[in-house]
């Protein structure tokens, strides 16, 4: 069973990005709750800044579950990444991810490592930026095999990093981790910009798929632009696909029309899911 998810940004500063509710996060889970969605995913500036009580008594008043939790905030507050040529700086990634994952952990959700997985630039060649990311990967996966969900390795589009940007790498550069603590995020997005085939990238991940960034490919609410989703939901079927499809879509025109139209098109789309 694929269930629905709604993106919340608690970071200010990563204003123009793609996160259906803002700032708010009682508001966003009393609108998520009433629209039917089954859980929330947050983007927090770190985990020590995130009401821990709040979020639970939240969560529990509008019965949600917490799906994920993303570690971007340290990229975007600090420019922490695993692969930075300093040594401090990648200590610094780590521990930021390390402590996403106990929150998320303490709540039955996965913490997501997108745009910290960095880039490699200067003197750097990929193959060391690799080695570095595959050991933070490896390191975190393990780390979070405590809490019994995997630690979410999410590819990125070109104009996001330099590192890996199709399914088909990605799924051979997870295979050389040897982790089964690892699992991937697969973002219809990214994808739309990288794949020659979706659907065909769905397959490629089969089982190592672990979270879906449910978005059109204009990064609006799905059905907002121009990606055909039967055959995507088809794939995700044929591979047993039974997380979470999370909005990560701008707040277009409004935070409550985006997730209007995201549950509207989930409903459309997995029609058994919302029924049950
Ligand atoms: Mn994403």
């Amino acid at each position: 069973m694929i269930e629905s998810c709604v993106t919340v940004s608690l970071v200010s500063q990563a204003k123009g990005g793609p996160f259906v509710y803002w700032d708010d996060l009682a508001l966003a889970c009393e609108q998520a709750a009433l629209l039917g969605f089954d859980a929330i995913e947050i983007f927090p500036p770190s985990a020590d800044s995130v009401p821990v009580k709040t979020l639970r008594q939240l969560l529990s008043d509008h019965n949600l579950k917490l799906a994920a939790v993303g570690s971007g905030g340290g990229w975007v507050l600090n420019k922490w990444h695993l692969c930075h040529s300093d040594a401090r700086v990648r200590q610094q990634a780590r521990q930021f991810i390390t402590r996403i994952i106990d929150l998320a952990g303490d709540f039955g959700a996965s913490a997501i490592v997108g745009s910290m997985q960095g880039r490699f630039e200067g003197d750097m060649t990929r193959v060391q930026a690799l080695d570095w990311l595959r050991e933070g990967l490896y390191d975190l996966g393990e780390h979070a095999k405590q809490y019994g969900k995997p630690l979410l390795y999410e590819p990125l589009n070109r104009y996001e990093t330099n590192l890996i940007n199709r399914a088909s790498d990605a799924v051979e550069f997870l295979c050389s981790m040897k982790t089964e603590h690892v699992k991937i995020l697969a973002d219809l997005f990214h994808m739309n910009i990288e794949e020659q085939s979706i659907p065909e990238a769905i397959r490629t991940y089969g089982p190592h798929l672990g979270h879906l960034h449910f978005v059109d490919s204009n990064r609006r609410a799905a059905g907002m632009g121009h990606i055909d989703f039967a055959p995507i939901i088809q794939a995700l079927q044929e591979c047993n696909y039974s997380g979470f499809a999370s909005a990560e879509a701008f707040p277009y025109p409004s935070s409550e029309e985006a997730a209007c139209r995201t549950i509207a098109e989930f409903k459309k789309l997995f029609p058994q899911a919302a029924s049950a």
